[in-house]
């Protein structure tokens, strides 16, 4: 695609959502390859310049305009939303990577169990808009205290009665002697963009949410290669539920058997392995996928 203006999107340069990013670009084709003091990365794959920040700077570069789009937690789009009432971010899509959840966390034995046990408490957070609004929207008076990092050490250094931090596996909270209370958000990571984009950069954005559907579509999926008797077909289409019909192919010299070609959830990928097994397929081969254009 040829065309003048330069496609500017916002990385987070450093962290949980950059590797994410960058290898889903680079599944795009961008070849991507960041360096530690290089800020910004220009890559020819449609004239795009990458400025590599901290995530906190996303959305403000974006409202600017002096980036176009750029991926960042939902999380953080929320927080900033609330912020920055007029703001011009629009969600494009949702990118299936770095999900967390937004939680309220209290200490294990301590005497916080219910939300309504929060009034008149210290809550620790990075995000203070979006959990003063919850306590808003839930009628709930307690006292917001920033941090930037280590939120997880608030109770136990006696800064805070309770966290409102982001939560993944768990094992942060658990080795802080917290207990997950309950969520006030899911998120995963966003691609994010100016509201008024001009066409040249709305056609890249385009072809580039066109790219990431490609590969997002088939992330969870593995193109799946057995021999299997002919009798055995129904059976099999019960546990290969593929996006397409399945590809047959006559195998030479075995009339009596076919090879089948189909696309399969990666989910339940060895249980599924198993049960072919038992109705009898064989030379079962398992591949990635990198993009599927549907
Ligand atoms: O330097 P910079 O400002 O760019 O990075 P940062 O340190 O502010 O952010 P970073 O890289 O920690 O997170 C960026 C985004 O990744 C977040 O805004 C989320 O959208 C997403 N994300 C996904 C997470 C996590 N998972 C996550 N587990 N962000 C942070 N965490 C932290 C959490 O704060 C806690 O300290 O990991 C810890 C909990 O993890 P578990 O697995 O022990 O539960
Ligand atoms: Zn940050």
């Amino acid at each position: 695609m040829q065309n003048q203006q330069r496609l500017r999107v916002a990385l987070q340069k450093s962290g949980k959502l950059s590797e994410g990013s960058i290898e889903l670009l680079n599944k795009c084709s961008f070849k991507i390859r960041p360096a530690k003091n290089h800020y910004l990365v220009t890559s020819k794959e449609l004239d795009t310049d990458f400025l590599m920040v901290r995530d906190d700077d996303i959305p403000g570069f974006i409202d600017r305009g002096v980036a176009d789009i750029g991926i960042m937690g939902e999380n953080l789009f929320v927080e900033y939303n609330l912020g920055h009432k007029d703001n011009k971010l629009a969600v494009i899509a949702k990118l299936e990577f770095a999900t967390c959840r937004l939680s309220i966390a209290v200490k294990a034995n301590g005497d916080i169990h219910k939300l309504s046990d929060l009034t008149g408490k210290i809550i620790a957070t990075s995000y203070p808009a979006t959990l003063s609004n919850y306590l808003a929207q839930n009628k709930i008076e307690a006292k917001i205290v920033v941090m930037h990092g280590s939120v997880e050490l608030a109770p136990k250094v006696g800064i805070a009665d309770a966290i409102c931090d982001l939560v993944s596996t768990g094992t942060t909270l658990k080795e802080n002697d917290l207990v997950e209370m309950l969520v006030l958000l899911e998120s995963e990571a966003i691609l994010v963009g100016h509201k008024n984009m001009s066409e040249a950069i709305k056609a890249k954005v385009k072809e580039l949410v066109f790219r990431f559907q490609s590969v997002i579509n088939v992330r969870n999926s593995k193109y799946i290669m057995l021999h299997i008797d002919k009798t055995q077909l129904p059976k099999l289409k019960e546990l290969l539920p593929g996006y397409e019909a399945p590809t047959i192919l006559e195998l030479q010299g075995h009339p009596e058997k076919v090879a089948v070609h189909v696309v399969s959830e990666e989910r339940h990928l060895w249980d599924t392995i198993n049960k072919l097994k038992e109705i009898g397929a064989s030379s079962i081969l398992v591949m990635n996928i990198e993009k599927m254009i549907a």
